[in-house]
């Protein structure tokens, strides 16, 4: 039985949906976010020492980080058709995607979250200070950064709605979450085809499956 370590509102949704859409059974084990911090509960740490999830567990064998977790399925079982073929042009942007999900466009967007809780954990007196500089600092250097990666996206989805190549793959579910924390506040009224990459990942029978089972989702 596969075991995933599943945290509320995370990035671990996206193993919960590979294993719907492989059809595997799985068992999930639920942790709540510190209301406050936002971070995992330290039990997490006992499964993987970086507390951070998603993690699953197959018999004996533990793995971290979404990446390595999406190709351990589907390289241990029937991967669905999930994966182009190597040496292809698909599976050549396939490795591309998979990679720069968590490597490059999570990086500003996780810069955002950050920035965005300066002001909230400043003393009251000096709020406005911090505040100020949160927004020039983030003006400068984090919000042309995102608006670069969601551009590039954009013009990347207008070549078949996919990210690699002419049909869905897991890399298509490895950059739902990049698509989905950056879509979270204003949508992409601007970019028809991220938005119609969303609707349509969305309307996915697994994907509804699996947020039934790893339960409230705020990016959904
Ligand atoms: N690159 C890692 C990131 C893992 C990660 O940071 N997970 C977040 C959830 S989205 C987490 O566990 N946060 C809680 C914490 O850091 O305590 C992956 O894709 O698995």
């Amino acid at each position: 039985m596969i075991v995933v370590h599943h945290l509320n509102d995370s990035r671990s949704q996206r193993v919960l949906w590979l294993l719907e859409e492989l059809g595997l059974p799985y068992e999930v084990k639920r942790y709540e976010r510190n209301a406050k911090t936002r971070l995992a509960p330290p039990e997490l740490r006992a499964i993987h020492p970086l507390g951070k999830s998603p993690v699953i567990q197959h018999g004996d064998v533990v793995v971290a980080e979404t990446g390595a977790i999406i190709e351990y399925l589907l390289e241990t079982f029937p991967d669905g058709g999930l994966r182009p073929a190597a040496g292809t042009d698909a599976g050549r942007r396939y490795t591309y995607w998979m990679h720069y999900a968590e490597g490059s466009a999570m990086t500003p967007l996780l810069l955002s979250l950050i920035f965005s809780e300066i002001p909230k954990r400043t003393p009251l007196l000096a709020r406005p200070v911090a505040r100020a500089i949160a927004r020039k600092v983030g003006a400068a250097m984090i919000t042309p950064q995102i608006a670069s990666h969601t551009t590039w996206w954009e013009a990347e989805l207008g070549r078949s709605g996919w990210f690699a190549g002419e049909r869905f793959s897991a890399a298509d579910i490895m950059m739902s979450f990049p698509l989905e924390a950056a879509g979270s506040r204003a949508g992409f009224p601007d970019k028809p085809n991220c938005k119609a990459f969303l609707q349509t990942i969305h309307a996915r029978p697994a994907y509804q499956a699996a947020l039934k089972r790893g339960g409230p989702y705020a990016y959904a």
